[in-house]
């Protein structure tokens, strides 16, 4: 049975329509995957490497380096694709380095792409930071704003111009943040000669990650055929026992194109098929796509086969692109979050960073995050502060973890950064974001921001406009940003549909105290939701805690303070679950690197694992909070019973 909350607004809208069109790009972003019809080839690896160390980091583009091979005009690093360059020399120049460095790298390109003018050649970089200009050949094919969204050129033009030459890729990428920039920052240069060295200046910004840059995400080449699925859009329902997906597809390179669309599940069965560019597909006794830990089959995927075939009057082409699929609706109550109509206390929330040594996509990393997260009973977690990789996405489709996906909207504290060209910026942000994820069932809400000044006057007009935007993008999900502004002043909560709120008592405030948590969280809770009537996710609480540091009593920087600041908001949660608290995120899952500053001892220590993962006593009260609330929704088969054996 449906509760009467199930007239959830998300549900609703979402029936009468795929998204709106009121994203401005005019192209599709989907994940390069290999099918018949297409082909992919990795570029990661070495690749020849030089930070512009030129006073004005200029010369690069003053000579011209992308003319020639790079080690021609100067000498050159090894340095690995995907990873952050900071911390691969011992050099600190490097570590610290602001403004342009240069990648290159010579690819063969298969003989038959180069041949066939009917395949069409692409080049993806799946991110870069922060801002990225690509040459081939030496000839400049695109220029990329934004550090975390990937962004492609189609190059079979160029590379068959002179098929005897190869492919020279040049990738120059600038780390810089300015007002405008998301996130944001300014750039100081400090003049007086009696204190700083001749052209000193420093990257100031409001976050607190250290700022890594460089090509974070592979860089690959796939094929498509000339008439090609461009997009795809999926938005799913169920009634009953029937599952809806409903499903649009865009084309590109054909006026006329035929499609079919079947829908396959995981022993490899046709389920549902379906003809023409839009089109809603039926499920009968459909699998749903659960959370881990809310039902014994978690992380469904059917998988959906678009097969697309267009001719020109001289060729026929022919594409496939296989897109998974999990079957599962979303909504919202003034007390509730809801999957599937079912409300599970959105427990077992944690936080967390994929990133150890850098910001490079780097798979055991993955893998073992997933397996702590799985081992610790968590079931979703938060992007702070930035998209993830796709690839991180993925996983949480099939393992069944609940994500909010944050846009890099951090530390956007200045007044200037809440202006025409920032709200500009940051609207196709979310143009890019929503694009590149919408079709992930794991995504459940989408975040616009991190702590902004939201009580600054013009933080109202701002917010309105991006959340509306995001909602008119993607009406089939809830959309927030993270607050930690005071409840009677932030501009912004009246637009977002569920509050979510970060603290840190007895931390940054009353320090030392953990008798005020239990009074100042209540107060917390009490005064967001008299005053908005929205369900409330604490998204982030926490102590640093250095690893190995003991004091009974508890003191700060010690295992067993941290270990107490959790419990005693655990205790007021337990309280407001019952009510209209529905998440739950400690911050953080892991230790991680920040810039260097009188607050933080080699990084941020808040994490319940150190950055080489190792568990800090916190970790095992997390463990033993979430699988007995995971037990307590009686919906786990006996096998998931904690303690068990993972
Ligand atoms: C916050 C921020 C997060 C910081 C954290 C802290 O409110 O959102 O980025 O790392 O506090 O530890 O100070």
């Amino acid at each position: 049975m449906d509760p009467p909350e199930r007239l959830g607004m998300f549900r609703v809208v979402c029936l009468l329509a795929v998204f709106d069109a009121v994203c401005l790009l005019d192209t599709g972003m989907l994940f390069p995957r290999e099918s018949s019809s297409r082909e992919v080839k990795e570029l990661n690896g070495l690749w020849d490497f030089r930070a512009d160390q030129s006073p004005n980091r200029n010369q690069g583009f003053d000579r011209a380096w992308y003319k020639s091979r790079l080690a021609e005009t100067g000498p050159v690093i090894d340095m690995p694709v995907p990873a952050s360059y900071n911390d691969i020399t011992q050099d600190p120049a490097l570590r610290d380095f602001i403004g342009w460095v240069w990648y290159e790298r010579e690819v063969v390109v298969p003989a038959r792409w180069v041949a066939d003018g009917g395949t069409r050649v692409v080049l993806r970089v799946g991110s870069a930071h922060y801002y990225s200009v690509v040459w081939v050949n030496g000839v400049k094919v695109t220029e990329h704003d934004g550090g975390h969204l990937p962004f492609e050129v189609e190059i079979g033009s160029l590379i068959r111009k002179d098929p005897t030459v190869p492919c020279r890729i040049t990738i120059a990428v600038n780390n810089t943040l300015t007002l405008e920039t998301l996130p944001p920052g300014t750039i100081q240069h400090m003049d007086d000669r009696t204190k700083y060295p001749e052209g000193f200046f420093v990257q100031n910004f409001n976050f607190d990650f250290f700022n890594y840059a460089g090509i974070h995400r592979p860089v690959l080449l796939y094929t498509t055929p000339k008439a090609y699925v461009d997009d795809i859009t999926v938005v799913t329902d169920f009634l009953d026992n029937t599952g809806l997906v409903k499903y649009n597809v865009s084309v590109q390179g054909a006026a006329n194109a035929t499609l079919s669309v079947t829908l396959i599940d995981k022993d490899g069965r046709c389920v549902a098929t379906s003809n023409g560019p839009a089109g809603v597909l039926k499920v009968v006794d459909v699998k749903l796509w659960w959370p881990y830990l809310m039902h014994e089959n978690p992380g469904y995927l059917y998988s959906m086969e678009v097969r697309l075939t267009a001719a020109d009057g001289k060729s026929t082409f022919e594409d496939v692109y296989s897109l998974p699929v999990g079957i599962r609706t979303v909504s919202v109550t003034s007390t509730q979050f809801l999957i599937n109509n079912n409300f599970g206390y959105n427990r077992l929330i944690t936080d967390r960073k994929f990133c150890g040594k850098s910001k490079g996509l780097d798979w055991p990393l993955i893998v073992k995050d997933f397996n702590l997260m799985k081992w610790l009973g968590a079931n979703s977690f938060r992007t702070s502060h930035y998209p993830y990789a796709e690839e991180i996405l993925q996983m949480c489709d099939r393992h069944g973890i609940v994500v909010i996906d944050e846009c890099p909207g951090v530390g956007i504290k200045d007044i200037r950064s809440f202006g025409k060209a920032s709200l500009t910026h940051h609207l196709v942000v979310m143009d890019e974001l929503v694009r590149r994820d919408k079709n992930h069932p794991s995504v459940v809400m989408w975040s616009v921001a991190n702590e902004p000044a939201a009580e600054m006057p013009p933080a109202e007009f701002y917010f309105k406009t991006l959340i509306q935007h995001t909602k008119a993008l993607d009406p089939t999900r809830p959309v927030t940003y993270i607050t930690a502004s005071n409840y009677a002043r932030d501009k912004g909560a009246p637009y977002v549909d569920v509050i979510c709120v970060n603290s840190y008592f007895s931390w940054y405030h009353d320090p030392g105290h953990l008798e005020v948590i239990p009074i100042q969280l209540n107060t917390q809770f009490e005064n967001w939701y008299g005053k908005y009537q929205k369900p409330i996710i604490q998204s982030e609480y926490g102590a640093d805690a250095v690893p190995g540091l003991h004091s009974d009593p508890p003191v700060m920087f010690t295992e067993e303070y941290q270990k107490v600041v959790l419990q005693s908001y655990h205790n007021v949660f337990d309280q407001k679950r019952k009510q209209y608290v529905i998440g739950e995120l400690i911050w953080n899952f892991a230790d991680f690197m920040t810039v260097q500053g009188i607050l933080r001892v080699v990084g941020n220590k808040k994490g319940v694992f150190t950055r080489q993962r190792q568990p800090k006593a916190a970790a095992f009260i997390l463990r033993e909070r979430y699988w007995r609330l995971a037990n307590e929704t009686g919906r786990l088969p006996p096998w998931t019973k904690y303690p068990c054996s993972l």
